[in-house]
């Protein structure tokens, strides 16, 4: 099978599995460690769901214990700044507690011992319970949703508002002052209904049935004091333009963002509102392409100012990109908001959510956080998964103490480079030609071709440098 079909399903897959997970494969009719020994009323759950798991401290870099921190260090100060302060970390709920590990070849491999195997209600809710216990294991205070991923879906639209309620109400009770959703968002791409798109289906009750989700999900975002608000067009794209008015399908996703941002203003919702760009998976071709695509989308229908953009590494790699160029283009833009924190497998071509561990890449990362200033109100959220053969409870905890020391370990190194200051007087040098009368006069806009023209009949054949790109990957090297 091609890489890319394979992708395909693999994805589909993935994302069916965020509404029927629990229901597929064959999980244990009863929960292991269950008090009482019956699977009764699903929100009966007595004791931890994590024992044995301690709270995850920083015990150092020479540290061997997998359940300890290595490299973050939540109230040191880096660079002016506490780290859980440039970090931000947050946990993705439907990749932690609806990911099954299920690919096109097989079904869910992950069977964990809180679930029940239904897709309930009350399941939800004790599922909701083992979220708020794992971030405070975890020393996380924020976490990111999908509507569907926390709450089922009713057989009417006001049946599944009326579920998600429910749900979110005790997800307020359990965040207590401390946590705190990083973003939430609307899940427009499982349901058959959006099969042609969502704010971009040819059919208007499509169009109307996702505002109204989007309406919700923004409600409860609000209510649970969430930062941030996401956009991710998941199936806003075409399989073939033969049957695809795309200038209208552009049209019509403009004008629901901008019905977006009217009902953000009404509500006083003061969250960012973030796109999150991805070149293609599920549809072939998927509007918010990238950074740049998405830029040029806001500016063209007069959104900029109203959107940030929310860049996940993974889908920058599928895009072409390097997560650190389209980090850079989003913060030039003055674009940047959010990361969907992971990372892709170079001998795969899908959007494979794994959990970052490439320190390189981290300290890539890193840089473009620091010039940015951070990332506030956005953060880090670890849109990461498990793998199919990782199936013990324990690795939940490993994956992410893995990608927070990665990123963690990603700040310390750009405090390196920026105090050896090498790296910056290299890029510094290579410009020094602008540094000049002449060049500051080209960068206000005041020279014209003509005198262009004449100094360079002056100055004759130009001597050229050396890039020096050896040396600075030396530095930056010696730096990780
Ligand atoms: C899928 C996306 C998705 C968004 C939220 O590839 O990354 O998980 O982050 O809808
Ligand atoms: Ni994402
Ligand atoms: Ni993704």
């Amino acid at each position: 099978m091609k890489r890319m079909e394979l992708g395909k399903i693999l994805f589909l897959l993935i994302c069916s599995s965020l509404t029927i997970a629990g229901a597929v494969g064959a999980p244990p009719t009863c929960p292991a460690t269950d008090v009482g020994g019956e699977c009764g009323d699903a929100d009966d759950w007595k004791g931890e769901f994590f024992p044995g798991i301690p709270n995850i401290k920083y015990e150092g870099p020479s540290s061997k214990n997998p359940l300890a921190y290595k490299w973050y260090n939540a109230q040191e100060e880096i660079l002016g700044k506490k780290m859980k302060d440039w970090l931000r970390f947050s946990v993705a709920f439907w990749h932690t507690f609806r990911g099954t590990g299920g690919d096109p070849f097989g079904g869910a491999t992950k069977f964990w011992p809180w679930e029940d195997g239904t897709n309930s209600l009350a399941m939800a809710k004790r599922r909701m319970r083992a979220n708020f216990e794992f971030l405070k294991k975890l020393g996380v205070d924020r976490w990111c949703f999908h509507d569907r991923d926390i709450a089922p879906d009713g057989k009417t639209l006001e049946e599944s508002n009326a579920n998600l309620d429910e749900v979110v109400a005790l997800a307020k009770e359990l965040q207590g002052t401390e946590i705190r959703p990083l973003w939430g968002t609307a899940q427009l791409f499982v349901h058959p209904r959006y099969m042609h798109g969502a704010a971009t289906s040819p059919e208007v009750a499509v169009y109307a049935y996702a505002a109204a989700q989007v309406k919700k999900a923004m409600e409860v975002t609000h209510y649970l004091g969430g930062e941030n608000y996401v956009f991710w067009g998941g199936r806003e794209g075409y399989q073939t333009l033969l049957n695809t008015d795309m200038g209208r399908e552009l049209d019509h996703l403009a004008r629901f963002l901008e019905a977006a941002v009217a009902y953000k203003k009404k509500i006083g919702f003061n969250g960012t509102l973030l796109i999150e760009p991805k070149p293609q998976e599920p549809t072939k071709h998927q509007y918010d392409w990238d950074v740049a695509t998405t830029a040029n989308f806001l500016q063209k229908y007069g959104l900029f100012g109203e959107f940030k953009i929310n860049v996940e590494c993974n889908h920058a790699t599928l895009s072409g990109h390097s997560c650190h160029h389209e980090l850079e283009t989003a913060r030039l833009h003055g674009l940047l908001g959010n990361i969907d924190a992971n990372t892709g497998d170079p001998q795969i071509g899908w959007d494979t959510d794994q959990f970052l561990t490439d320190i390189g890449e981290a300290t890539m990362v890193m840089i473009s956080v620091v010039r940015n200033g951070g990332l506030a109100p956005g953060g880090f959220n670890f849109d990461a998964k498990l793998r199919r053969e990782s199936t013990d409870v324990e690795d939940l905890f490993i994956a992410h103490i893995g990608g927070m020391d990665t990123l963690a370990r990603g700040l310390r190194n750009v405090a390196k480079l920026i105090e050896d200051g090498s790296l910056n007087d290299l890029v510094k040098k290579r410009y020094e030609s602008f540094d000049t009368e002449f060049g500051a006069q080209i960068e206000a806009g005041k020279v014209d071709f003509e005198s262009l023209e004449k100094k360079a009949m002056a100055w004759g054949e130009p001597k050229v440098p050396s890039a020096k790109q050896e040396l600075a990957e030396m530095i930056f090297q010696s730096a990780l």
